[in-house]
Order: C-alpha cells, then sequence, then structure tokens
C-alpha cells in the first residue's frame, strides 16, 4: 500500500514557550501537525519537567442543579431548547451535597466540582451554593463551582466562601462559536474569567472537541486558553459526549488520535496548568486513555457520572491506574 509522506515540520520552526509572549494560531497548528511520536515526546518532556509524570488528579463532579438551561449551548443535554430527556431538577439541599462530596472523597478524590445548569447565578443561589462550598471544604476537599456567568460582587462572594476553582469554559474558538452557541458571546465569557481572576480565585477554563471543529479551529482554542494571562490553573480537555436531542448528536466522530494531539498541544502551550482527561471518557479504550497520559493529561473526572451522562466506573479506574503504576495526587 502506498502511503503519502506526512510533511515534517522542521524542529526549530515549532517555538517553545517564550516569556511572557502569546501564542498564535499559526505557531499553534505547527504544534498540531507535528508527527505523532515527536509531538508526544514535546508533550512528555515538557510535562516531566514541571510535574511527576506517574501522578494524575481526580475530581468528582455532581450536578447540584440539573437541566431547565434557557442557553441554547448546541452539545448540551441540559438546555431547554432541546429535548434530550433530562429532566429539570431544583438546587439540591445541602445534606444531599454532603453525602456525594463525602463519598467523593471516601472513594479517592482530592476536589469535588459543583455544576449548575443556569445562564447566571441569582444572589440567594450564590449565597446557598457558598454555604456548599463552605461545607464541602470543611471534610477536607479542594472545591470548584460552575454556575454560568458572574457578577464582580458574586466572584468576591465565593473567594470569601473559600472557594478554590471557578469553572467557565471557552469551549472553542472564537471563530467556530457562533455555531455553537447564540446567547451568551465569547467576550461574555472572558468578562466572567477575567472576574474570577480578579476575585483571586483559581481558574478551571478548557473548551470541547469533536463538535465538527477544523483542526485549525482546535488550534484557535488552544491559543485563547493558553494566552488568558495568566493561563488557567486547571484545563478541561472534553470530547463531545453526542446526546440525542441535542443539535451536536450527529456531529462527525474525532479521530482519536487528533484528540491526544489536542491533550498534548495543551500541555505544551499551558506546562504548568492541570490538563484535565474530561468528558467523553466511556467511549474511549484504556490504550487511548494511557496515551493521553503520555501526553501530559495529569488529572480526570472520577466517578460514575459526570453532570448528566456517564463516565467510568470507579472500580474499572482504579484498575487503569494501577496497571499504568499511577498514583493519586493531591491539587
Ligand atoms: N451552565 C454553566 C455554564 O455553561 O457555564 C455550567 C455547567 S456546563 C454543563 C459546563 C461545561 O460542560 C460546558 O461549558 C461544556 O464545556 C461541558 N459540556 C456540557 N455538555 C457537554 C457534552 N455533551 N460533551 C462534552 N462537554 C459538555
Ligand atoms: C467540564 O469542562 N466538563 C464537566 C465540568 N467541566 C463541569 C462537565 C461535562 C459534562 C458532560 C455532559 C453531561 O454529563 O451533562
Ligand atoms: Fe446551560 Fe451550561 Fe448547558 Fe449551556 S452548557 S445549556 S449554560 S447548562
Amino acid at each position: 500500500m502506498q502511503i503519502d509522506p506526512v510533511p515534517v515540520p522542521a524542529s526549530s520552526a515549532v517555538p517553545s514557550r517564550r516569556n511572557g509572549s502569546a501564542w498564535n494560531v499559526d505557531e499553534v497548528m505547527a504544534l498540531f501537525e507535528m508527527p505523532f511520536a515527536d509531538l508526544l515526546f514535546r508533550a512528555q518532556d515538557v510535562h516531566r519537567r514541571h510535574f511527576d509524570a506517574n501522578a494524575i488528579q481526580l475530581s468528582t463532579l455532581l450536578s447540584i442543579k440539573t437541566g431547565g438551561c434557557p442557553e441554547d449551548c448546541g452539545y448540551c443535554p441540559q438546555s431547554a431548547r432541546y429535548d434530550a430527556g433530562v429532566e429539570s431538577g431544583k438546587l439540591l439541599p445541602l445534606d444531599d451535597v454532603l453525602t456525594a462530596a463525602q463519598a467523593a472523597k471516601d472513594n479517592g478524590a482530592t476536589r469535588f466540582c459543583m455544576g449548575a445548569a443556569w445562564r447566571s447565578p441569582k444572589a440567594h443561589q450564590v449565597e446557598a451554593v457558598c454555604e456548599m462550598v463552605q461545607a464541602v471544604k470543611q471534610l477536607g476537599l479542594e472545591t470548584c463551582v460552575t454556575l454560568g456567568m458572574l457578577k464582580d460582587a458574586q466572584a468576591q462572594q465565593l473567594r470569601e466562601a473559600g472557594l478554590d476553582y471557578y469553572n467557565h469554559n471557552l469551549d472553542t474558538a472564537p471563530e467556530f462559536y457562533g455555531r455553537i452557541i447564540t446567547t451568551r458571546t465569547y467576550q461574555d465569557r472572558l468578562d466572567t474569567l477575567e472576574r474570577v481572576r480578579e476575585a483571586g480565585i483559581k481558574v478551571c477554563c478548557g473548551g470541547i472537541v469533536g463538535m465538527g471543529e477544523s483542526r485549525r479551529e482546535r488550534a484557535g482554542l488552544i491559543v485563547q486558553l493558553a494566552n488568558l494571562d495568566p493561563y488557567p490553573e486547571s484545563v478541561p480537555i472534553n470530547h463531545l459526549v453526542r446526546v440525542q436531542g441535542t443539535p451536536l448528536a450527529d456531529a462527525p466522530p474525532l479521530d482519536a488520535f487528533e484528540f491526544v494531539r489536542t491533550i498534548a498541544v495543551a500541555r505544551i502551550t499551558m506546562p504548568e496548568a492541570r490538563v484535565r482527561l474530561s468528558a467523553g471518557r466511556e467511549e474511549m479504550n484504556e490504550a487511548l486513555q494511557a496515551l493521553c497520559f503520555l501526553a501530559g493529561a495529569n488529572s480526570m473526572f472520577y466517578g460514575d457520572r459526570l453532570l448528566t451522562t456517564g463516565n467510568p466506573q470507579i472500580e474499572a479506574d482504579r484498575n487503569l491506574l494501577h496497571r499504568l503504576g499511577m498514583r493519586v495526587d493531591a491539587g
């Protein structure tokens, strides 16, 4: 069989991160286009300079307010605009949240992430979430919440309650964004991220791949994340979970190696970030997940559920980590 040669960029054409200077899309594209083995080697090198390559951080998710969301995010089963079979619920009582947090801790997670299907929270809702943050922290877990867009005072309030991380994703490149979401702008997201940063909360910000975006658009997402100043402490890379009833239910499948490349490029451009292998693991076999760890992923969602969709069983994940000789790391 004839195999067309892949153009190989000279390694010198692929820049390292420069102090304080921004990445551009061509540079990040050059990373994406490296031969796979070279890209993984480069990502491993960066990874090992900043982290123990055999350690992973585990976060457990809980949906504290499910469904009925007014936004139109085309990937999301929780939008009230689509019929994805998700029932709309009320904010969970504190006791239920604490029971789930204690179970997460007992299972070995170090961070507990609470997600709410809101466009932006109301004052009384932020108060209730602050109580949850305080109580979960007292169990000895790190806390993360994702509640939609925030106002300045709300970010401050969450910080005062002791919140460690706020998750708010850019989701995709600016030029592809309008195809996926119309009810809030890219700038709205950047503004919330700025408020979170200003309040002194650590930023958890990433995106979704496999929504039909081009490689250049994946590079565009990474450029946006890496050029946040400073870049996020935590970068969730989600593989789209194609949920029936959502507009992206039939999105074209993404080549698995392209997903691994995205992780590697995130690692190289954001060397000190926790890069999280996030949604979509249920559809990845163990060899692919191991490649993601080699590419520099050093965090994952752990627990049988994400927000409304499934995640690998805890026992299966423990077994995977054991077979790979990986240990659980705090923070
Ligand atoms: N409503 C809040 C917001 O959007 O800011 C917080 C919760 S929202 C569900 C959190 C993130 O989950 C989204 O930004 C998106 O990146 C991710 N997400 C939602 N549905 C997904 C899906 N089907 N596949 C992969 N990631 C998904
Ligand atoms: C993130 O980037 N991924 C998580 C978390 N942050 C909140 C959510 C994934 C949701 C997947 C679809 C669902 O389970 O509803
Ligand atoms: Fe609502 Fe968040 Fe889902 Fe968008 S991603 S529809 S804002 S819950």
